[in-house]
């Protein structure tokens, strides 16, 4: 029986993934570095000053820790001006009635996110109060695919690991969530989420026969 939801984020919850890329293409172009959609990929889920190191590798750049907060900071402004205007219309298609089938069922519900802007964001969407706990950047040390921020999500709802369904959109998530021997549910393609237990375009494409089934599993 599983008893506790886990929900990622950017790219899960809300289209925010596309305000992240933005804003380091834009920080890339800076650099002199056409940086890719398909290279972004490998930016979901992972923490903002992974995220700086690796674009730093990709852009060949050496820089002191001073310029590399510098950048961080700047990458930041640039992102948190792109959510400032966000809304309940920035949640993604599905995703409402698929909290709301799990929250009329009293399944503990948490957000698992490696995002530092996560609860001002589910402030925004008006989504908070549907989370019976939130974990977010700010509460972990050790970044996806690191299991922590799921392990950690599960401890607060009060269930086992192996109790917990995940939800992800990111392949370091995936990987964190069956680090953490917990099911995993992959929203993208399976392209770069293929090790998911099962993949969905979104969760539009769920109906209800599968989320029952994923209570009974
Ligand atoms: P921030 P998630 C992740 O959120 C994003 O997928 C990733 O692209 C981002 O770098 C990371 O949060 C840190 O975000 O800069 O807002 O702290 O997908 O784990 O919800
Ligand atoms: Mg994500």
């Amino acid at each position: 029986m599983k008893k506790g939801m886990i929900f990622d984020l950017d790219g899960v919850i809300v289209d925010t993934a596309k305000y992240h890329y933005l804003a380091w293409k834009k920080m890339a172009a800076q650099f002199g570095y056409d940086f890719t959609e398909e290279e972004n990929e490998a930016f979901k889920g992972v923490s903002r000053a992974r995220c700086m190191e690796l674009l730093l590798e990709m852009a060949q750049i050496e820089a002191s820790e001073e310029q590399i907060n510098e950048w961080l900071s700047q990458k930041n402004q640039d992102y948190l001006a792109y959510i400032e205007q966000m809304d309940q219309q920035e949640i993604l298609p599905g995703v409402l009635t698929a909290l709301s089938f799990f929250k009329t069922r009293q399944i503990p519900m948490a957000l698992g996110s490696a995002s530092k802007n996560a609860r001002p964001i589910l402030e925004k969407v008006g989504l908070l109060s549907y989370f019976n706990a939130v974990v977010d950047g700010n509460d972990v040390s050790a970044a996806k695919p690191d299991p922590e921020v799921f392990l950690v999500a599960a401890r607060q709802l009060g269930v086992t690991p192996e109790q917990c369904v995940v939800f992800e959109d990111s392949t370091a998530g995936i990987e964190a969530a069956q680090r953490a021997k917990m099911g995993t549910v992959g929203i993208g393609h399976t392209d770069s989420l293929g090790n998911a237990d099962v993949v969905f375009t979104q969760f539009t494409d769920m109906d209800e026969t599968f989320l029952n089934g994923l209570l009974t599993a």
